[in-house]
């Protein structure tokens, strides 16, 4: 071991004249310093071991100091995910509704989809009827025929200039759609209304009914009307109905149908002084027979004379003494079966030229 004793204690002891309970206690005192001496060498190291640990303590301060700021910052950072997390969640469960709305949604487009190609379909079934009327229709009581008459414009009266001062003035008329009988009611048909006949040629079921005044019309309207359970509305043609149907839908045509007589009417040069079964003759341009001859037919007008206004669906004069008849007969010229000529009668004249054919304005289901 070193010894570190002062070098005087040395000095002190190599002088002889020393005694020896001196020398003694210089030995002893070295002895003391070298303990203390070790003993302040052993302190000095612990003292730097202290200050090493104090600085590695501080330096595990500092550490965990800036470890506890990290955790902080992590904790900021996981309760920030947290929330992130949690809208993450909504905006799934959000996006799951939207899902869910879009397919009842889409559900819902495709029922109403088929809804309106239902519609779109009964529409046009709709318009297909209103369009395309039946064009034929049978009186269920009589088998009474009637024929689809599409209304439009036409101009009434002597458009061809070779007739009589009350065909004219030619005016313009505007007329609904309409049903007109194909043919003149025929004695059959009046027999199964009335019970009886009161024709003067009884030559058969089919030949026109006449000798009925214009007000036993009506009362075979009115009990052909009855027989319908009143589901059909039926008349007398106005005159403009009658004129618009007889000239094929208000063409200018100077008899029904066209300009030879003898085609389509029994008249006085044909008709050998007698009534025809209805139909024999040809029919006009909707289909229509003996407009013209045969025997003359009522119309519902008051007669009175034209105006030269234009009139939509015009019922003849408000008021008079006798009502419109048309068309000619079997016992009349061809200049009374023109298709403009018109002549008048007392509602309750009766004659054996004189019937009538009937127009049906509704059919209620
Ligand atoms: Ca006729």
């Amino acid at each position: 071991m070193k010894e570190n004793k002062p070098k005087f204690i040395d000095e002190l002891l190599k002088n002889e004249t020393l005694k020896e309970p001196l020398k003694e206690a210089l030995i002893l005192l070295a002895m003391k310093y070298d303990a203390s001496y070790c003993f302040f060498e052993k302190a000095k190291e612990k003292l730097d071991i202290i200050d090493s640990l104090k600085s590695q303590i501080l330096n595990s301060n500092q550490a965990f100091d800036k470890i506890h700021l990290k955790e902080k910052e992590m904790d900021s950072k996981i309760t920030d995910l947290q929330k992130k997390v949690q809208e993450l969640e909504q905006l799934k469960s959000d996006l799951a509704n939207a899902q869910n709305l879009n397919s009842e949604l889409s559900e819902q487009q495709k029922e109403l989809k088929q809804k309106l190609k239902k519609l779109e379909k009964i529409q046009e079934k709709l318009e297909k009827k209103e369009s395309k009327p039946e064009k034929l229709w049978q009186d269920p009581v009589t088998g009474m025929e009637f024929v689809y008459v599409p209304g439009g414009i036409f101009i009434m009266g002597d458009v061809f200039g070779d007739g009589e001062d009350r065909e004219k003035p030619v005016h313009e008329v505007r007329l609904s759609s309409f049903y007109i009988g194909k043919y003149q009611v025929t004695q059959g048909q009046w027999q199964k209304v009335m019970g009886n006949n009161p024709s003067n040629f009884k030559k058969g079921d089919n030949y026109p009914v006449e000798t009925v005044s214009w007000d036993d019309v009506q009362e075979f309207i009115k009990k052909l009307s009855g027989l319908n359970q009143g589901k059909c509305k039926f008349s007398l043609p106005t005159e403009a109905q009658w004129e618009y149907a007889c000239r094929s839908g208000g063409k200018r045509e100077k008899y029904p149908g066209g300009d030879n007589i003898d085609d389509f009417a029994w008249y006085d040069s044909n008709s050998g002084g007698s009534t025809h079964p209805v139909g024999q003759k040809k029919a006009n341009g909707l289909g229509i027979h003996d407009m013209s001859g045969n025997v003359w037919e009522w119309c519902q007008d008051w007669y009175g004379n034209y105006s030269a206004d234009a009139v939509t669906d015009p019922a003849g004069s408000q008021q008079g003494s006798n009502r419109v008849i048309r068309g000619g007969s079997w016992s009349y010229g061809a200049q009374n079966c023109r298709s403009a000529y018109r002549v008048n009668y007392s509602p309750s004249s009766r004659g054996s030229n004189l019937g009538f054919r009937l127009v049906l304005s509704q059919v209620s289901r």
